[in-house]
């Protein structure tokens, strides 16, 4: 699925690439009659419709954003080349039936540290977050460590590695981190009371991933389950508390110690990356209800 996924996505990519070119080159000419004109029954043939990626069972919601799909920019977006011409494609098809239909919608997330009313007080660190079309993409559950930057995320507070990994895959609209807790200037930790907000753009098939430390551990992070948040419902953007939708996670790289107590936790470890390795697939870490409260509001 994930790689099918990529697959589509790339594909799409490509053929919204060649749309764009063929319709720069076919500025002014003429647009909707010449493009039911142009959109021959030898053009819609199976020649260039029975792709097995094209085909129904792969078009899910979770791979397809609803832009993509829309009606007839489908069939613009996957004709072949040979089946383009310059007179299906322009400018103004283009605009009118895939790109303005769904403008990005903007949206803001705040991760609130509630640690303060919960049985145990725990700082936050900057986090990463992602806007992604593929699954598993921040991390996977069950895995060992991949090495993109989750470890010092996990263990330091250090999000750096990881937005600059992930924000290099295709898959990936939108990397950042979050590193100032509202009302600061500074980087530094979310304490119990304070939070972290960040704002973004996304279109429907988007999801979220977001990822930050819970210090008091070696290597434990709040984040969105592995495959992500899905925005949308539809065209509805999604709005309101989130916290169900986060879990707390080990990243398997650093041996636990008691929360809170650690020598080589991060409040109290020498420096970074201190700590015994301990090389076990990421799992999910119980108890802890009640630290953070997500919200994501649109607008
Ligand atoms: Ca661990
Ligand atoms: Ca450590």
């Amino acid at each position: 699925m994930r790689k099918l996924t990529i697959v589509m996505a790339l594909a799409l990519l490509l053929a919204a690439c060649g749309g764009s070119d063929e319709g720069d080159a076919a500025v002014g000419a003429p647009e909707t009659a010449a493009v039911d004109e142009a959109m021959t029954d030898e053009a819609m043939d199976d020649e260039s419709m029975s792709d097995e990626s094209m085909s129904d069972e792969s078009m899910s919601d979770e791979s397809m954003s609803d832009e993509s799909m829309s009606d007839e920019s489908m069939d613009d977006e996957s004709m072949s080349d040979e089946s383009m011409s310059d007179e299906s494609m322009s400018d103004e098809s283009m605009d009118d039936e895939s790109m303005s239909e769904h403008p990005p919608t903007t949206f803001t997330v705040t991760i609130t540290n509630t640690s303060d009313a919960a049985d145990f007080a725990t700082p936050l660190a900057p986090g990463a977050f992602i806007v992604h079309t593929s699954m598993e993409t921040l991390f996977a559950e069950g895995v060992l460590d991949r090495g993109e930057g989750l470890e010092a995320l996990a263990e330091d507070g250090d999000p750096s590695g990881l937005v600059a990994s992930l924000g290099a895959l295709p898959s990936v609209s939108v990397a950042g981190a979050f590193s100032n807790p509202d009302g600061g200037d500074e980087a530094g930790p979310a304490l119990p009371g304070s939070s972290y907000s960040f704002t973004f753009e996304a279109a429907p098939g988007d999801y979220l991933s977001f990822a930050t430390m819970f210090v008091q551990s070696n290597d434990w992070f709040f984040a969105t389950a592995p495959d992500g948040i899905n925005l949308f419902d539809g065209d509805a953007p999604l709005e309101g508390d989130i916290t169900d939708l986060i879990g707390l996670w080990d990243a398997g790289t650093e041996v636990d110690e008691t929360p809170g107590e650690g020598a080589n936790q991060a409040p109290r470890q020498s420096g970074p990356d201190t700590g015994d390795d301990q090389d076990a697939p990421s799992a999910a870490v119980s108890g802890f209800a009640g630290t953070i409260e997500v919200t994501i509001s649109v607008g």
